[in-house]
């Protein structure tokens, strides 16, 4: 695959999304998830830092919303986790590599190997068949989604989490790194819905403040029948506008459904929030994709 057709990037424009299958090599699927085995083998983190992932409102200001790990993660490798994986004091209750829900949110320029698919010819030439001109990354994660427990992640928009002014210019690549089906949770969308701006926004508080992040705006209820299932091989890549609504189920099958996923924004006119939970550093200002 070269990049986009005339025809891909007006259905993207139109849906919100875009599935593409075969984009990357069952070797370079192999490569990513060796070299995530590696890094989950010399995983060390803090008891006070076992920090489980949820995109349900509450649970994340209570989660995430005070843990200096998750907020200071941007220009790092850090390890998040399902829900129940830890004993009252903080032991692993299940296999450490089992228990993991994502890795995030410096893999993009912290781990040559991801640094390289990030960078890859087909990312950049997809991305300037989108128009991008000066685009940046501004996160990346890996996402495990482990058999029977990898948790159902609920109906958001990830330009909540990741503000432009002005908004529409945050793109996120979603790598299959094992096949994705309706089973173990592959992603679902509504189609259009990054027409209608966002409804809400995960704000950083100013230092010090407790909590430290909080929303504004209001969750907007969706109708589960407007949305439909992108199920996809390994190999394949879902792109997605940061305010097209997405969700995915819990995974309820004996197998695990890894992806890598990043986020870009266009640099050129258009700033990040301050707001932000996440924020380039001076050890990692935003890398140049196109490099
Ligand atoms: C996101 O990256 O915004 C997602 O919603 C990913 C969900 C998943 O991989 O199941």
């Amino acid at each position: 695959m070269a990049g986009l057709s005339p025809e891909q990037v007006r259905k993207f424009q139109e849906d919100g999304f875009l599935v593409l299958e075969g984009v990357f090599s069952p070797e370079e699927c192999e490569g990513l998830k060796a070299r995530i085995a590696e890094i989950v083998a010399g995983m060390e983190v803090p008891l006070h830092c076992r920090t489980e992932f949820s995109t349900d409102k509450e649970e994340t200001l209570r989660a995430q919303g005070n843990s200096e790990y998750f907020l200071t993660s941007g220009d790092k490798i850090r390890f998040f986790f399902e829900k129940d994986v830890f004993d009252k004091e903080g032991n692993f209750k299940v296999p450490k590599e089992m228990s993991i829900n994502k890795i995030g949110h410096g893999l993009h320029a912290r781990d040559p190997v991801f640094k390289k698919i990030t960078h890859s010819p087909i990312v950049q030439a997809i991305t300037r068949n989108l128009g991008y001109e000066e685009p940046v990354v501004v996160q990346s994660m890996y996402i495990f989604k482990q058999p029977h427990i990898g948790g159902e992640v609920l109906a958001h928009q990830d330009s909540t989490f990741l503000y432009t002014e002005p908004l529409g210019s945050l793109l996120g690549f979603w790598i299959a790194v094992e096949d994705a089906t309706l089973e173990n949770g592959c992603l679902f969308f509504i189609p259009g819905s990054h027409k209608g701006g966002i409804s809400e926004r995960w704000i950083r508080a100013p230092p010090g403040s407790v909590p430290a992040t909080y929303f504004i705006g209001s969750k907007k209820v969706y109708d589960d029948s407007s949305f439909i299932a992108t199920p996809i091989r390994k190999g394949g890549l879902v792109l997605f506008h940061g305010e097209a609504v997405h969700k995915s189920e819990l995974n309820r099958s004996s197998g695990s459904r890894h992806a890598y996923t990043f986020h870009i924004m266009e640099s050129k006119g258009i700033s990040w929030s301050k707001d932000n939970w996440l924020q380039p550093t001076p050890e990692l200002p935003f890398p140049a994709l196109y490099s």
